[in-house]
């Protein structure tokens, strides 16, 4: 396997050579914002005019990142004046696109790599734009499953979102249309979300966004090898994704860096059925499998996210806001309420996968319990999880005796979580 030094050559060389393809100079690159916000003219050259100055305070923060290019943070020209803003933003050289690359690469590296794995879904649509909103990520793929809606469905809703928010350099791997056991008799919960998943809105497909023609089982085997111990996959649906890459590669459990997982309902009912959550229901096999592979997981449970309510007025302020974020949330938000109203009698929607995203960006909005998760694969208790804490020794050997433990939230700080996730909705770019 490459050494993590020769990916991050590789990853510079990939980028260099993407630069250069556009015939693109590099302009006004900012601290920890560096992918972001790098912006291109056609025609610069990538010499520095004589007397302009090489860096600003947050062009250094990228080139100290950078140990490919120490040499640019040194020597006597560094300080020479300091930029304006508008300088910066129209024509401040900031060095060899080699260096440069370095730079984005390494700045990227040390943000929180994410996989979501997701069947939007009006939730898994509010999840989705919180975590292309939020700087402490970078989303390196988003597979899709089946749940809310049908798989293909799930693909078409994720390539329209983003396609509908600029994003479509994010790949997309289509993922399993049957459970693990191969079952195609699906519980697809379209009485929530709408028959296409995203509140009943007719929305045609996305234009030119296409999926990869790589499965997502295989997409998350590869991107685990590729970045070893620093990807965390948010489980939004069932987890047959998961299991299915487990199956193509033993050691994915300990490749992967976590998997937090929106699933169960831990000592309260089900969403399903009074045992079920409904992502856990879904194929509980799969979830059986992931819980006790070995994997850093952490279990957000119904018992969690429906603490965590969105009201009338935070929808009202969505509504307001001209971030184009919230303004494509809001469209399916009108089912998500009428169905709340009519299955819960609450004026609010429960924000389950949003919860679960959050607690990959801030750990410290919840806490949590260690112990052995099992999950119940048939019976009139089908998808129950039951979770047994390590505080108590049992005499007698059980289905729970001897496997990993996982991390299972118990409680969270609810109105911080509203808080955070109405702040990325509603500021745009
Ligand atoms: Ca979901």
């Amino acid at each position: 396997m490459a050494s993590h030094h020769e990916l991050a050559s590789q990853r510079i060389r990939t980028e260099v050579s993407r630069w250069r393809a556009q015939d693109r100079a590099v302009v006004g690159v900012h601290g920890d914002r560096c992918q972001q916000k790098i912006q291109t003219r056609r025609g610069e050259t990538n010499k520095p005019p004589e007397d302009h100055p090489i860096l600003d305070e947050g062009q250094e923060e990228c080139a100290r990142a950078s140990t490919a290019a120490p040499a640019r943070i040194e020597g006597p020209r560094r300080w020479q004046a300091r930029p304006t803003e508008e300088e910066n933003r129209q024509h401040c050289w900031v060095g060899n696109l080699e260096s440069m690359a370095a730079a984005a690469v390494e700045v990227s590296e040390r943000r929180n790599k994410v996989i979501i794995d997701t069947d939007p879904g009006i939730d898994d649509a509010m999840a989705i734009l919180v975590a292309l909103r939020s700087p402490e990520l970078e989303v390196i793929g988003l597979i899709t499953t089946f749940g809310n809606v049908h798989t293909a469905v799930a693909t078409r809703n994720v390539l329209h979102l983003l396609e509908a928010v600029g994003r479509t350099d994010i790949p997309v791997a289509e993922g399993s249309h049957v459970t693990l056991k191969k079952d195609r008799k699906l519980r697809i919960a379209s009485s929530c979300h709408g028959s296409d998943g995203l509140g009943n809105q007719g929305l045609p497909p996305a234009t030119t966004a296409k999926p990869l023609d790589q499965p997502a089982a295989a997409f998350l085997v590869e991107q685990a090898n590729l970045y070893p111990g620093q990807v965390t996959v948010v489980a939004l649906g069932p987890l047959t994704n998961l299991a299915l890459a487990l199956e193509l590669d033993p050691l994915f459990p300990k490749k992967i860096g976590q998997i937090v997982v929106l699933g169960g309902a831990y000592s309260v009912n089900g969403n399903v059925n009074p045992a079920a959550e409904s992502n856990m229901f879904g194929d509980p096999d799969a979830a059986d499998i992931i819980f006790t592979c070995g994997a850093d997981v952490l279990a957000v449970g119904i018992n969690i996210t429906q603490q965590v309510i969105l009201s009338e007025a935070d929808r009202e302020k969505l509504e307001h806001s001209d971030s184009k974020y919230a303004r494509y949330i809001c469209k399916s938000l009108a089912h998500y309420f009428d169905y709340h109203g009519e299955v819960y009698f609450t004026k609010g929607v429960y924000l389950h996968d949003p919860t679960a995203l959050l607690a990959a960006v801030n750990p410290s909005l919840i806490t949590s319990a260690e112990g052995v998760v099992r999950v119940q694969t048939a019976g009139t208790t089908k998808g129950l999880t039951l979770f047994r804490s390590t505080e108590k020794w049992y005499a007698d050997m059980s289905a729970w005796s001897g496997m990993p433990t996982v991390k299972v939230a118990v409680t969270v700080d609810a109105p911080a979580v509203v808080e955070l996730m109405m702040q990325r909705l509603m500021a745009d770019d």
